[in-house]
Parts: C-alpha cells; sequence; structure tokens
C-alpha cells in the first residue's frame, strides 16, 4: 500500500506544500504510505482555520460537544484493530500493544465526553451582602499539539480531548514516524461529526512543528517528546508569552527489596522494561536491586530476557517489536560501547538478533552499573536494563532520585511499612507497587517530576488545566455602590 496521506485543514484533506516522504515500517523497512508534509503557509491556514472555527465551537454548550466525543469513542472503539494495525506498520510495537494504545484513546474520550456535563468550577462565599463570586474554566483559543510516534493515539488523545471539550480549537503536528496512524485518528473526529477546523492536522517533520510553536495566533503549546527538541520548543513559545506543557523523557527505575515476590518481580521488570521494545517514557531503564535477592533475580531476568521473541507485531507470538527507525537502532546500539567503556557487564543481548530486514535489538540487560554512569542516567530509549546494586531502602530511594528525570518508578516488596516509606520518599510523578512502571490509566494525572516536564500535569482533572484558563467572577445584585469597590482592604470594618 502506498496512498497519499494528507493534511486536514479546515474540514478538507489537502496536499501540503512541503513535500512529500515515506512512512517506513521498521520491521520490513517496505514504505507505509507516502506523506505529504505541510509548509509554514500550510501550517498558517491551518491556524486561521482553527481560529475561525474557535467563535463557534467555544460557544456551543459543552454537553453537545461531549456528545461528539461520545460519538469519536464509539468509532474508536469500532476502528481500534484497523487502527491498531496501520500503528503498528508505522512505529512496529506489537498489535496487542498498538490496541491498547487505542484503547487509552478510547478511555480518554469517554472520559472527556462526560467532563462536557461537568468541567466543574466554584462557587464560595463573598465579603459584600447581596453579591456572588464564583470561578469558572474557560477556554482559550488555538492549541497547538505536537506528539512522538511512541503512543500514536494515546498521546494525542491526552491533548486533544480534554482541548476539545474545555471548547479550544486544534492544530496537531503527530510525529514524522507515524503520519498515517495520525491521519486515521483525526478521520474519526471527522466521521463523528465535529465542526470543519476544530481540528486540523498538520503533517511533516520539524518545519511544521517550528511554524506551529512561533504562530502567533497559537496560545498554548501542548509537546511530548525528546528532552532536547521540548527545551527548544519551551524556550521559543515561552519568549512569544505562550503556554507550554512539556512531556519529555524518564530514567524509571524498579526497586527490588529482599523480601519481594520474585516470580511477581521477574514478569513486571521484563514486560517494562522490553515491552514497546522499552520506547515508553514509562519504561523501566533502571533496576534498584537488594543485595540479597540480587542473584535469583538476575538469573531469572537473563533468562526471561533472552526468550523473548523478536519480529513483525503483526505476527502472531511475536513479543517485540523493532526500534522505530535506524537512527533509533544506532542510537541504542552506541549504548553497548558506552557501557562497554564504562566497564559494564553485558548479561543478556547486547546485538543485533539475525535478521534478514528490520531495525530489531535483543533485549538487553547490564549488570555492575553504579548510580552516576551514563548508562543509568541517560534515556536510551530502548530494550536495555541497567542492573544496580544497593543496600537497603533508604540508598535504593536515594538512587532511584538521582536522575535528571522523574517519571514513574516502582518498587517489588511484601513490607506495607517499607511500601508507604517509599511511596513518601520516591519523588517521581507517578508511583507503583508491586507493578511495574508502565500502565498508567488515562483518569490520573500522568507526567513527571524535574527534567520530565514542567510541571504540568496530562489525563485526569488535571489534564483539563493545560487548556483552560480560569475567569473569576463577581456578580453584584445590591443595585448600589457597595464600600467594596471602591476600597476592599478592611471590608468588614467598612460595611454600611
Ligand atoms: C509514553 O510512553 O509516552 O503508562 C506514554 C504507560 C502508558 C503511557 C505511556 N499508559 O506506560
Amino acid at each position: 500500500m502506498s496512498d497519499l496521506v494528507r493534511n486536514f485543514i479546515g474540514g478538507q484533506w489537502v496536499e501540503g506544500s512541503g513535500g512529500v516522504y515515506a512512512s517506513i515500517n521498521p520491521a520490513t523497512e517496505e514504505t507505509v504510505a507516502d506523506i505529504s508534509s505541510a509548509s509554514p503557509a500550510d501550517v498558517d491556514a491551518a491556524v486561521k482555520a482553527a481560529k475561525e472555527a474557535y467563535k463557534e465551537w467555544r460557544l456551543m454548550p459543552a454537553p453537545r460537544r461531549g456528545e461528539i466525543l461520545y460519538r469519536v469513542a464509539q468509532l474508536l472503539t469500532e476502528r481500534k484493530d484497523d487502527i491498531a494495525r496501520i500503528a503498528t506498520q508505522e512505529m512496529g510495537k506489537i498489535l496487542a500493544e498498538t490496541r491498547g494504545d487505542v484503547q487509552e484513546a478510547i478511555d480518554m474520550a469517554f472520559y472527556m465526553a462526560g467532563e462536557g456535563r461537568r468541567l466543574f468550577g466554584y462557587t464560595a462565599p463573598v465579603e459584600m451582602p447581596n453579591k456572588f463570586g464564583m470561578a469558572l474554566r474557560d477556554s482559550v483559543g488555538v492549541v497547538g499539539v505536537i506528539t512522538p510516534w511512541n503512543f500514536p493515539v494515546a498521546v494525542p488523545s491526552w491533548k486533544i480531548l480534554p482541548a476539545l471539550i474545555a471548547g479550544n480549537t486544534i492544530v496537531f503536528k503527530p510525529g514524522e514516524d507515524t503520519a498515517a496512524t495520525g491521519a486515521a485518528f483525526v478521520k474519526v473526529f471527522e466521521d463523528a461529526g465535529l465542526p470543519p477546523g476544530v481540528l486540523n492536522i498538520v503533517q511533516g517533520a520539524g518545519v511544521p512543528g517550528e511554524a506551529l510553536v512561533t504562530h502567533p495566533g497559537v496560545r498554548i503549546i501542548s509537546f511530548t517528546g525528546s528532552t532536547l527538541t521540548g527545551l527548544a520548543v519551551y524556550s521559543k513559545a515561552a519568549s512569544l508569552g505562550k503556554k507550554v506543557t512539556l512531556e519529555m523523557g524518564g530514567k524509571n527505575a524498579i526497586i527490588v527489596l529482599d523480601d519481594a515476590n520474585l516470580q511477581l518481580a521477574v514478569d513486571a521488570i521484563t514486560w517494562s522494561a522490553y515491552g514497546t521494545t522499552g520506547q515508553r517514557c514509562t519504561a523501566c531503564s533502571r533496576l534498584i536491586i537488594q543485595k540479597g535477592i540480587k542473584p535469583k533475580l538476575m538469573e531469572a531476568l537473563i533468562e526471561k530476557a533472552r526468550s523473548i521473541k523478536i519480529g513483525y507485531g503483526l505476527e502472531d507470538a511475536v513479543q517485540m517489536g523493532p526500534l522505530v527507525n535506524q537512527r533509533a537502532l544506532e542510537k541504542v546500539a552506541s549504548y553497548m560501547s558506552v557501557a562497554r567503556n564504562e566497564g559494564v557487564k553485558i548479561v543478556a543481548g547486547g546485538e543485533r538478533p539475525n535478521m534478514d530486514k528490520g531495525f530489531f535489538f535483543e533485549p538487553t540487560l547490564f549488570d555492575g552499573v553504579t548510580p552516576n554512569m551514563r548508562v543509568a542516567q541517560e534515556e536510551i530509549f530502548g530494550p536495555v536494563l541497567s542492573a544496580i546494586e544497593v543496600g537497603s531502602l533508604e540508598e535504593a530511594v536515594e538512587v532511584n532520585n538521582n536522575t535528571p528525570y522523574g517519571l514513574s518508578s516502582s518498587i517489588f516488596t511484601e513490607n506495607v511499612n517499607a511500601a508507604f516509606r517509599a511511596i513518601r520518599d520516591l519523588s517521581t510523578g507517578i508511583v507503583y507497587i508491586n507493578h511495574g512502571t508502565t500502565g498508567a490509566e488515562i483518569q490520573f494525572p500522568f507526567g513527571g517530576t524535574r527534567g520530565t516536564g514542567n510541571g504540568m500535569r496530562e489525563a485526569g482533572q488535571a489534564g483539563l488545566d493545560s487548556f483552560t484558563e480560569w475567569k473569576s467572577v463577581y456578580v453584584d445584585y445590591s443595585g448600589r455602590l457597595q464600600r467594596a469597590q471602591i476600597d476592599n482592604e478592611d471590608i468588614l470594618g467598612k460595611l454600611e
């Protein structure tokens, strides 16, 4: 198949003037689709369409907006398998995982559709008689959504759905490796009856994203992706006075204490580290193990890592797909020499498997890692896990917290006191007890501390904060000039 994937601007699927590139299947190296890139002029047209559509969309009662999102949820459910297949072809993770990816968007669509009948603000008593006060969530305008390829449906849904229910309109730039998936996602909104211009998609690498960040008509940028790009987006957008939400990376750890349930820990570590070929920002890339359980745990993990079936994600029984592209493969492979130079022992994997085609890399386990080594500090974004030995819970927590990132962390222990101490002291945005570092659900805030983001959160109620501004409203129904209007200090003393 090699259809041309277009841009969706003002309710029309149009060719962009930024050239055409191929979206490549990382397992077969065949072309999945040709993608028509947007130029800055196309982005400008998309922002104008979104601005125009905002005039009416913000006035549509939120419960009506919610009804459209319910239809989005239904259509996504019907198309779950089709969209998942496109995503597996474009970015490589196995079908069960791309189905899970679409499911997160379905969950988010139902959740945010329901918000159409809530979007709670609040009232509070006011100081003067015959006066009323309330705080409302207000829409902001045009939102620029820039997302990566690793969760090509879920991550856009975390931004697009709350932004829409709150009354904003959107220009969406998906990761260039998953352009066809992004287009299939946007088609769902079109078919659900979203008015033209409310959601637009512009395709391409670099240029359209930059045009979106600098466009004066875009009020908010919501970005998920690499730290390097995220920080560039942040400083550029901030210099233009825009609101930015960032979600960038992780160096997530699982702590295993001596009293842990070994089998449970082995399974959870395996899928947190090697699921999605390690290409999740929530992936476990550090294993912090208490001394006593280490020999048994490492032995079981080595066996497990070696048993994982690698291959094309659309084929049955395959458990781990390829890395997303050649660049990603080279980056992951380069960390093998970084590890060797740091004196690390590669106890499983470390090589490209013997396959004709595709950007595959073996599930890899490093032993003898110390907390400040590069492999323990830098986000590798591949199936690579570093084991670090510690003596105590306190030391484990310290090692966990000592990275530039703070997305998710986990501890395996049967001791309730240790678990609660960990909840208190682990300084990440997400904490798991007896569960791997992945699998966040959409009804809770998602995001991280330190270099993972800029303090904003996605999903749950917190997700609405990114796409709304508070409007405080005072209604004076006294029919006269009350003193508080003139001087609101010491109001009670001045009451007439
Ligand atoms: C990501 O890697 O960017 O918690 C998102 C998880 C998924 C989302 C990951 N629900 O692993």
